[in-house]
Parts: C-alpha cells; sequence; structure tokens
C-alpha cells in the first residue's frame, strides 16, 4: 500500500514535471512580435464622441467616425461595451478613442479612452 502511494506520487511529481517543462517550453518560443502584433490588433483604431452612457445596461451612445474594422460609415449608434467598466470615466461629450467589432451580432465595443 505505502509502495503503490509513492509509485502514485512519483507519478504524480513526474506528470507535473512534465507540465511544467512543456508550458514553459511553450512560453519561451511565443515570439515577442506576436504579442505586438496582438496589442496592435486590438488597439484603438475608431474615434467618436460619446453622446449617452448608460452604464447599468452597459451601454454607449457614440458619434463615431468611419470604422474601417467593421466597414461602417459615420453615424450615431449604440454600443454595447464588453466590460461595463470600460464606461465608468465616459460621460456626455467626451472624444474617445476606440474599438468595436461584431460579437453574436451586436455591436460591441472592446476598449476605450478618452482623447485629451
Ligand atoms: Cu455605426
Amino acid at each position: 500500500m505505502i509502495l503503490r502511494l509513492f509509485m502514485l506520487a512519483t507519478a504524480l511529481s513526474l506528470s507535473s514535471a512534465a507540465l511544467a517543462q512543456t508550458s514553459h517550453a511553450d512560453h519561451g518560443t511565443t515570439p515577442a512580435p506576436a504579442a505586438t502584433n496582438n496589442a496592435h490588433a486590438a488597439g484603438l483604431t475608431s474615434e467618436g464622441e460619446v453622446r449617452r452612457v448608460d452604464k447599468a445596461l452597459g451601454k454607449v451612445t457614440l458619434r463615431h467616425g468611419r470604422i474601417e474594422n467593421l466597414d461602417m460609415a459615420p453615424m450615431t449608434m449604440v454600443f454595447t461595451a464588453s466590460d461595463p467598466a470600460l464606461l465608468d470615466k465616459l460621460k456626455q461629450g467626451d472624444k474617445v478613442r476606440f474599438s468595436a467589432e461584431k460579437r453574436n451580432g451586436v455591436y460591441t465595443v472592446t476598449g476605450i479612452e478618452l482623447v485629451h
């Protein structure tokens, strides 16, 4: 019984060591430029002005310029925030830069910051 436990413990520590090695190898081979590209893809590439903020519903109305990634012309429309906390610092009249995408058919703001 004790031997079996010992072998089980050994097997567990071996497999966790193997897992640690694997994830370390993965981490080591992740190219730094990929991370940079991801950050760029998530960049705040669209411009707009806040018309209305509804923090309770997690929605914001933006008068936006052209949104290239959505192939959308300038207009005023309602977006849902991917995270309601994104709306905490926004108020009517604020100039913003933001990123938006269509998620499950819903136009969603995924990042937004004030333009000073
Ligand atoms: Cu629009």
